[in-house]
């Protein structure tokens, strides 16, 4: 073999020890590169005839040629190794069974919220929503709660940082400002009516939604869900809250023999105000009293607020926790189950 072949054997044997592109690109250096041995032969003919140079020339061309090809050859066999690699890597194994999409539902508390709907809109009741972060007027003043009033304190409402008595500046702690807004809307949109002496349709509506108070243990969540109701007219009195709230309750928990206890109470807003107890007649809670609702006849003072004459409106509202209904029907005995997220506890409900 000559100089030349044996450089095109060396150049094959070093491209084939190449493992990776990177490892090509060196060996290509060596050979083809500025200071490679290629290189160097073609500098080396400097001193050589027209005639020699011709012919020298023309073999060192050729041993380059083949140089070159080997290199291209050694290229296209990485590349495809590399891409059985890949494929190898990514198989996609069709004969494995398919994924299956989880089949979602509602949360127990949200079930319970659409069985409740479903009852007062059977009785004529309309659904009100409203902000969660609310201004201490609609909160607490609109509805006779005075500055001095604990449930006011710190301890017992979240504050919003930087702000203002009068703008929003504190979370909800009970739906009742959805009421009010509610009311005031009502009120507005019946105007010309109220102007000219005569009837407005009364307000017969429900509010649910999140609530928000300092306090947290196995009954009590900072945050939790209420739904209160409010029915104002020219006639209606605390028989219509007894009948209404009665009705309700039989067909929520479904039974019929169902009794329930309006225990005097107070609350600023209501005046007369009570308690509603229920007491099952058989099942797992028999005999025993529950309290599931506050209830009341709208104080004078916030129907006035609400931009009613007091001598002419009057009405009832009531107020209860929905994750207390929901734990009452589904027998759930600590709250905090509802906002743990625990697909365990959810899936049962579905
Ligand atoms: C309760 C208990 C008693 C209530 C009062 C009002 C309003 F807006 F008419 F003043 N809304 N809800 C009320 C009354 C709520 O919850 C325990």
């Amino acid at each position: 073999m000559n100089e030349l072949d044996l450089l095109v054997e060396s150049a094959r044997e070093q491209f084939a020890r190449s493992a990776t592109p990177a490892d090509l690109e060196n060996a290509k250096a060596q050979f083809l590169g500025k200071a490679g041995r290629v290189t160097e032969l073609m500098k080396g003919m400097a001193q050589l005839s027209v005639e020699e140079k011709k012919t020298r020339g023309a073999a060192i061309n050729l041993a380059k040629q083949a140089i070159e090809a080997a290199l291209n050859d050694r290229r296209q066999a990485l590349q495809d190794a590399q891409l059985q690699a890949q494929l190898k890597a990514e198989a996609l194994d069709v004969s494995l069974p398919g994924r299956k999409q989880g089949q979602g539902g509602l949360h127990p508390v949200s079930l319970t919220l659409e069985r409740i709907q479903g009852i007062f809109g059977s009785m004529g009741f309309d659904v009100a929503e409203g902000p969660e972060i609310e201004a201490d007027w609609f909160n607490f003043t609109a509805l006779n709660t005075p500055e001095d009033h604990p449930a006011r304190s710190m301890h017992d409402t979240f504050y919003i940082e930087g702000g203002t008595p009068g703008a929003p500046n504190l979370l909800r702690t009970h739906t009742s400002p959805v009421q009010v807004r509610h009311a005031v809307q009502h009120v507005k949109q019946h105007r010309a009516l109220l102007d000219a002496g005569q009837s407005m349709p009364e307000i017969r509506v429900i509010v649910p939604g999140r609530t928000y108070r300092v306090d947290s243990d196995a009954t009590h969540s900072p945050m939790f869900h209420q739904c209160e109701g409010l029915w104002i007219g020219e006639n209606v009195s605390f028989k219509d809250l007894k009948v209404v709230f009665t009705a309700f309750c039989r067909t929520f928990f479904e039974s019929d023999d169902l009794v329930l206890r309006f225990r005097p109470s107070f609350f600023p807003f209501t005046e007369p105000s009570a308690e509603i107890d229920i007491q099952f007649q058989d099942g797992p809670l028999a005999g025993r009293w529950l309290e599931v609702a506050g209830s009341g006849q709208v104080h004078p003072n916030v129907v006035r607020n609400m931009g009613l004459d007091p001598e002419r409106y009057i009405g009832f509202a009531f107020g209860m926790g929905l994750d207390r209904f929901t734990m009452l029907r589904y027998g759930v005995n600590d709250l905090r189950l509802f906002f743990d997220g625990d697909i365990r506890f959810l899936s049962q409900f579905q």
